[in-house]
């Protein structure tokens, strides 16, 4: 297993916190005596006390493109209310830059080369999430919720890799990314589906009303489920491109389409929170807000900002893999915080299963730790992971442990002239070599200090060969002992 889970070092052990551990003695006790277990089929009554979880997960958003981090040209009224009501995670990052990983990562807790899903899967594809991974869905699942994915899914578009195989009641969306269609600027692409349960509804729907009938399931399904616990999962297309917006946000902002779209995403947001409240559930229903990913670069003004951070998706640097994030619980998150210690999507799920009392199964390891800390706790928590890995496909290009990043020698990809329009940009290959950058002092990974703090960059280069021989480097051309199968259609 990775070193993270075995040895957490000095800086990095989990801070007391008190209330959070009442709390939870609180409610186990209380899970105890009312289900007689925590696996039992939740009843009506075991509303009270079972939270509710609700992510919204979007696409290729950037780290400056909400107003709590920054955003210019537009507003965000009801993700700065979020904020306001909630804690800011300054330093929250994906496994990888790049959607079909990023979601594994998020919906399994395991960074994506242990379960075998990469990059970003397609109409061809031919593997998806496997049936022996458990995902966020059915950790729910075995703690009777009602469940629900929303948007895009992009772990397997096969009937045996979709959201109603894999944890989740209900489905309405995209199987993969919104510009894999017929209208694709530079590439060619099959008839674009919109699924509704496992059947194909629509081909090539109209993407002006994605965002908002998303948003009307989610509602729809908050309301419906008002008195028993629920999952849900809404993963916007937007603000991947190809970008549409509905009417009612159309040039709308100083920042054009973009900033339309990014009003559309708070819009929405608004439009789930007042759901939580009408229904009397905002004090028992955690809210997260993040993204898959930074912006892609390549789009120039139909891409967002990951500023101050370095180059954005499909990187390895900040800008590709740090995103925003906002965590809201009224009564149990303290308004108006800021969490700045790094944590990943991969510890959503363990996180999540540790509120609901479910036992996950040891037999498949996972890579993200409990969190519970880091959202409950006060400024002295601190993060459980030794370290985080920042793979690009096979390769690992980076670590991050406390404030400090390592990058190794590894290629990626620069935009050199930024596209316009809708279509992308002229890109060039770059090189990094090995460098340690203190991202407190230097969040945009500019000043190389490794020749100052050799004992730092040893102590990262260890957890790295850790992190070789459990999940591999393609860089270093090494197999993981820890890597498992993908799903796989039967030909
Ligand atoms: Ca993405």
């Amino acid at each position: 297993m990775m070193p993270s889970r075995l040895r957490p070092v000095a800086p990095f052990l989990p801070a007391r916190c008190d209330s959070f551990a009442v709390y939870l003695i609180a409610w186990v006790w209380g899970a105890f005596v009312s289900l007689g277990g925590a696996i039992a089929p939740c009843r009506a009554a075991d509303a009270a006390t079972k939270p509710n979880i609700v992510v919204i997960f979007c696409d290729d958003l950037g780290y400056a493109d909400i107003g709590p981090f920054g955003a210019q040209g537009y507003s965000t009224p009801n993700l700065d209310r979020m904020a306001a009501d909630g804690r800011k995670f300054t330093d929250f990052y994906v496994a990888q830059a790049v959607c079909s990983a990023s979601r594994t990562a998020l919906l399994t807790g395991c960074y994506p080369n242990r379960v075998g899903i990469l990059g970003a899967l397609g109409p061809k594809s031919d593997h998806g999430i496997a049936d022996s991974e458990t995902t966020l869905g059915e950790v729910a699942k075995q703690a009777g919720y009602a469940t629900a994915a929303f948007g895009k899914w992009h772990l397997g578009h096969h009937p045996q890799f979709l959201p109603t195989r894999h944890g989740f009641d209900e489905y309405y969306g995209l199987p993969y990314s919104n510009d894999m269609w017929p209208k694709h600027p530079t590439a060619t692409f099959p008839d674009l589906p919109l699924i509704d349960g496992e059947a194909t509804i629509e081909l090539n729907p109209d993407q002006t009303k994605l965002t908002t009938s998303y948003t009307e399931r989610a509602v729809a399904f908050i309301d419906k489920h008002r008195e028993r616990p629920f999952l849900l999962y809404l993963a916007h297309s937007m603000p991947h491109v190809p970008l549409f917006v509905s009417e009612k946000f159309a040039g709308k902002t100083q920042r054009g389409l973009f900033g339309d779209v990014i009003s559309e995403i708070d819009w929405s947001v608004g439009e789930v929170l007042a759901a939580l409240r009408r229904n009397g559930l905002d004090e028992r229903t955690l809210v997260i807000f993040t993204s898959d990913n930074g912006p892609w670069l390549s789009y120039g003004d139909h891409a967002g900002s990951a500023a101050p951070l370095r180059e954005g998706k499909g990187t390895a640097w900040d800008g590709g893999v740090r995103v925003s994030c906002l965590m809201r619980w009224p009564g149990k998150i303290a308004a108006g915080t800021v969490c700045r210690e790094p944590a990943m999507t991969i510890d959503l799920l363990p996180t999540v299963a540790k509120l609901l009392g479910v036992t996950l199964d040891p037999a498949r390891p996972i890579d993200g730790l409990d969190i519970a800390g880091l959202l409950f706790g006060d400024e002295s928590a601190r993060s459980p992971h030794e370290a985080l890995y920042f793979y690009w496909g096979e390769g690992l290009h980076a670590i991050r442990s406390g404030k400090w990043k390592l990058h190794f020698p590894h290629p990626y990809v620069h935009v050199d002239v930024p596209g316009t329009g809708g279509k992308p940009g002229k890109l060039s290959q770059r090189k990094t070599e090995a460098a340690l950058y203190d991202l407190v002092a230097d969040p945009a990974e500019t000043h190389d200090v490794a020749a100052a703090h050799p004992e730092i960059v040893e102590r990262l280069e260890a957890a790295a060969e850790a992190a070789r021989a459990d999940l591999g480097d393609g860089l270093a051309k090494r197999a993981g002992a820890g890597v498992r199968k993908p799903g796989r259609v039967e030909k």
